[in-house]
């Protein structure tokens, strides 16, 4: 496989960085690496021991100060300078994260782009890392907040975006003048070994200090519970399931550190009597397939309107049965494997609950048997008719199942069964109705972090925030101010006169 050494790796390779350096040890737990594609165990990594996390936080530690103390700009042409590396091994790079997690390859290099193109945003805003000045009720005073950098950041992340997510994270930090540590997932830790390769180059080329950007592959035993513990740690952004997310959130609680969650979704679409089939029927269908229906933002829950139902569940079925599952490097394939068998038992017992819940099966919900579906990690993309309460449909079944539910009257009613879920991540609708759109819009309208019109709940641009309301955990990431969740804020006072007014009025003298 030659992506593998365009990317430098190797068999046997060290999960643990601190930048360049690679650290390694013997007796240490062993990670075999299992494609979902073809079932072929491609990489043995050595995970991190306790003894490693050690060295990394003291390395981080270490180059925190040096970091801090080169200028956000200067940061920023490093990170410009990632953004430039990155685009030279972007097949490679894709390629790889296709083969290890099984979305398509125009998936994988899509995600690539993700990281790009937050190391091109990174470089202008890291020159507008600013505060506001506003007035001071005292005369000969100034008051203005100003940002400093935080520290060490850990950034736990999931298998399905294995680097775009360290990107959205790591890049703003890093601009933020933050030093980072990267927990990735334990089901895709060879795409993080081959990024950090990817940057150690440019931290090579301008002698950078080791610890700035550092990696750590170990199990939530050994390494993810001492993140959450560790008090040198002010923040951590976690990225994974709501549950996994409701103790990290309450561990970094206990010893009052913040976190950034970015927890699970069950999004809809809203498919109103206005909407327009020719934009709305493949919006949904990549919504609900793309990355074999395992992206926080798949579109999960579909709320059509009773008059067009039927046509729309047509459209769905042809367009479901047109599609081609197999092996996600060949452009012909729509969709590939789920990450593991674990998910594949996740699927099924999905299917089951479905039927025992009173829901119909309108297409696929079968694990595919042929030949080149031998890694056991391949499913049907699967449509069921359901109806809005049942439990199953309450739940995020990280997997390809599209739910499909009439709805009555007025777009509010949607809206309301949109609502009624734990999760608030994203929420689409379609419709060429004003009023309908904008109702959605509204205060009275989506509860979601992220509302779309006339485009999918996936696939967002990192120019905006990213994150959700609820049990998605209200973290935000990426674009628009989310930077200024990576630093520290100080409200200053300066007072350049010659006496000392109190604020409030208060009079107090001393002799
Ligand atoms: C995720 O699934 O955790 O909006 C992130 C999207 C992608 C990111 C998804 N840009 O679908």
């Amino acid at each position: 496989m030659n992506f593998l050494d365009e990317l430098y790796l190797e068999k046997n390779m060290s999960g643990t960085s601190t930048g360049t350096m690679w650290l390694s040890g013997k007796g240490k737990k062993q990670l075999l690496v299992v494609s979902p594609v073809d079932g072929e165990a491609f990489a043995n990594i050595t995970t991190a021991s306790t003894r490693n996390y050690e060295q990394v936080l003291e390395q981080a530690q270490k180059a925190f100060p040096i970091w801090r103390s080169i200028p956000a700009p200067g940061r920023g042409e490093i990170v410009r300078q990632i953004g430039l590396r990155l685009r030279d091994f972007k097949l490679p790079l894709g390629t790889l994260i296709a083969y290890e997690t099984g979305k398509p390859l125009q998936e994988g290099l899509g995600e690539v782009q993700e990281v790009i193109d937050i190391c091109d945003y990174c470089v202008g805003q890291s020159r507008m890392l600013y505060g506001m000045t506003t007035v001071s009720e005292r005369p000969s005073h100034r008051l203005f907040e100003q940002y400093h950098p935080l520290g060490i950041v850990a950034i736990i992340t999931a298998f399905n975006f294995p680097v775009a997510v360290w990107g959205w994270n790591a890049m703003i930090a890093a601009i933020c003048g933050d030093v980072t540590v990267w927990k990735p997932s334990s089901k895709a830790p060879v795409s993080a070994i081959a990024l950090q390769k990817i940057v150690a180059g440019v931290l090579e080329q301008n002698d950078l200090p080791e610890g700035i950007f550092s990696l750590i592959i170990g199990d939530r035993a050994t390494i993810g519970e001492r993140i959450l513990e560790d008090k040198r740690i002010p923040l951590v952004s976690f990225t994974g399931s709501v549950t996994a997310g409701r103790i990290a959130a309450q561990k970094v609680a206990e010893r009052l550190g913040k976190t950034i969650l970015e927890l699970g979704g069950n999004n809809s679409i809203i498919v109103t009597e206005f909407a327009d089939l020719k934009l709305a029927v493949p919006a949904i269908v990549f919504g609900a397939v793309g990355t074999s229906g395992q992206r926080c933002t798949t579109t999960r829950r579909l709320f059509i309107h009773e008059s067009c139902y039927s046509k729309v569940k047509d459209h769905l079925c042809r367009a479901y049965a047109s599609l081609k599952v197999g092996n996600p490097l060949l452009e012909a394939n729509h969709m590939g494997p789920l990450i593991d068998k674990n998910a594949v038992k996740a699927y099924r017992q999905a299917i089951k609950g479905i039927t025992k819940q009173g829901g119909k099966i309108l297409f696929g919900g079968n694990v595919l048997k042929k030949k080149e579906y031998a890694s056991q990690c391949y499913v049907e993309p699967t449509l069921a008719e359901v109806k809005s309460h049942f439990p199953i449909v309450r739940e995020e079944t990280f997997a390809p199942i599209l739910y499909l539910i009439s709805y009555v009257g007025t777009v509010e009613n949607a809206i309301t069964m949109n609502n009624e879920v734990d999760q608030g991540l994203s929420s689409a609708i379609f419709s060429t109705n004003l009023n309908q759109i904008e109702t959605f819009l509204s205060a009275k309208g989506s509860d979601c972090g992220i509302a779309n019109v006339n485009i999918g709940t996936s696939g967002a641009e990192i120019g905006g925030a990213f994150g959700g309301e609820k049990d998605t955990g209200g973290g935000r990431e990426c674009g628009s101010d989310a930077w200024k969740s990576y630093m520290r804020r100080q409200t200053v006072t300066v007072n350049y006169g010659s006496e000392l007014p109190l604020a409030q009025g208060i009079r107090f003298k001393i002799e």
